[in-house]
């Protein structure tokens, strides 16, 4: 593993392609860890099948080469057109840069496997970063969550939109909106281009920046490689996640007493007190340096604090864990086998989160929480 590493962060091809599929093998945790960051501006690429993203990621590794710039891709094919028209077309267009030193192109295939397609690319990004890649190109399949995880981890998504198809606007007012930091109108040379452009602006209302390209011809794509570079950038997401602690939960027969020690004894400053009806329960916050410690009373008998009180006694109720992505992290932890209390849901405090059972986690009830939200 170690003398893979050092041949991916020497930027050595072979290795890299290696240490793909290793991690697409899923054999690979030591080697990631091993790996360092690099500088790569990552981009996800992504829209409905048909859109053109395959022609239009082509003509941008040309233009990328054409500024001077390595270039890693990542195409996510749909396994079941594996041996249909569509990626045979994509190989064979992206053919003219297989002999370019300074583009790597892989393609994955989905094999349908719902949730768990995000930690590999995300791996898979990493090692392209490490390599030294000035740019990675991730080219989605264009449907599902998996795609929107995809994207989600892109520093910049330009997200392709064609004309004809009627339900640009409706896909837009569903959530893609979140998802895109560029919208691209590609096939500019068909008819309804024009008008989906002027229907898009009237949408966006100038925050996300629209562009038109003629991917077949590789007309707009300068001005898309310009805008690329200059958007603002989301958090770099090829960094493995931090797991900080958010809060320690400890369950307690009273808050005032509880607080008692805390507050006033051991001198914590102030607690915010909140009551959340939903899980008829007394809350005190507590900040603790970065991470807070939460102390909590049953409001009413029966509530799961309660019964907990009555179980096990006052104490150490669940630990909870900030992480960058819930949406992958539950995801992962699914496809191990990690027994999840509930769907990543939105709670009180406005934050997304999900527990997982003792069961899994060495006898401690653990939350997940997702950092920004
Ligand atoms: N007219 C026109 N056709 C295009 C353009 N870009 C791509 N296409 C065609 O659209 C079809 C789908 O393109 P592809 O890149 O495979 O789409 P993907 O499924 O989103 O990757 C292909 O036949 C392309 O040649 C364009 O700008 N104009
Ligand atoms: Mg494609």
């Amino acid at each position: 593993m170690n003398e893979i590493a050092t041949r991916v962060l020497a930027g050595e091809r072979r290795a890299v392609a290696r240490a793909c599929t290793l991690v697409e093998a899923g054999r690979a945790p030591d080697l990631l860890r091993l790996l360092q960051p690099g500088h790569s501006l990552l981009i996800g690429i992504t829209g409905a099948p048909g859109a053109g993203k395959s022609t239009f990621t082509d003509q941008l590794i040309q233009t990328i080469r054409a500024d001077g710039k390595t270039v890693a891709v990542l195409a996510v094919d749909p396994s079941s057109m594996k041996t249909g028209g569509a990626l045979l077309g994509d190989r064979i267009r992206m053919q003219r840069h297989y002999q370019d030193p300074g583009v790597f192109i892989r393609s994955m295939a989905t094999r349908g496997a719902m949730g768990g397609l995000a930690p590999t690319t995300r791996a898979m990004t990493a090692v392209f970063d490490a390599a030294g890649f000035d740019v990675v190109l991730v080219e989605t399949v264009g449907v599902g969550q998996d795609e929107i995880d995809v994207a989600a981890m892109a520093q910049v998504v330009a997200v392709l939109l064609v004309p004809g198809q009627g339900d640009e606007i409706q896909a837009i007012k569903s959530g893609i909106m979140e998802i895109a930091d560029l919208f691209v109108i590609n096939k500019a040379d068909l008819p309804g281009a024009e008008k989906l452009f002027q229907e898009i602006e009237a949408e966006v209302h100038g925050v996300t920046p629209v562009l038109k390209t003629v991917a077949a011809t590789g007309q707009g794509m300068a001005e898309v490689w310009a805008r690329l570079q200059s958007l603002p950038r989301r958090v770099p997401r090829t960094e493995p996640p931090r797991f900080a602690i958010d809060h320690l939960g400890i369950a307690v027969s009273s808050l005032d007493e509880a607080l008692r020690f805390y507050q006033d004894a051991l001198g914590m400053g102030e607690a915010h007190r909140e009551t959340v009806a939903g899980e008829k329960v007394d809350v005190a916050m507590l900040q603790a340096g970065e991470s807070r410690i939460e102390l909590l009373q049953p409001s009413e008998p029966g509530s799961t604090i309660a019964r907990f009180l009555e179980k096990r006694g006052p104490g150490l109720h669940h630990i909870a864990l900030r992480v960058p992505d819930l949406q992958a992290a539950a995801a992962r932890l699914q496809s191990h086998g990690a027994r999840l209390l509930n769907e990543p849901r939105i709670g009180a405090g406005g934050h997304r989160y999900v527990f997982i059972h003792p069961a899994s986690t060495g006898g401690v009830l653990l939350e997940l929480i997702e950092e920004h939200s």
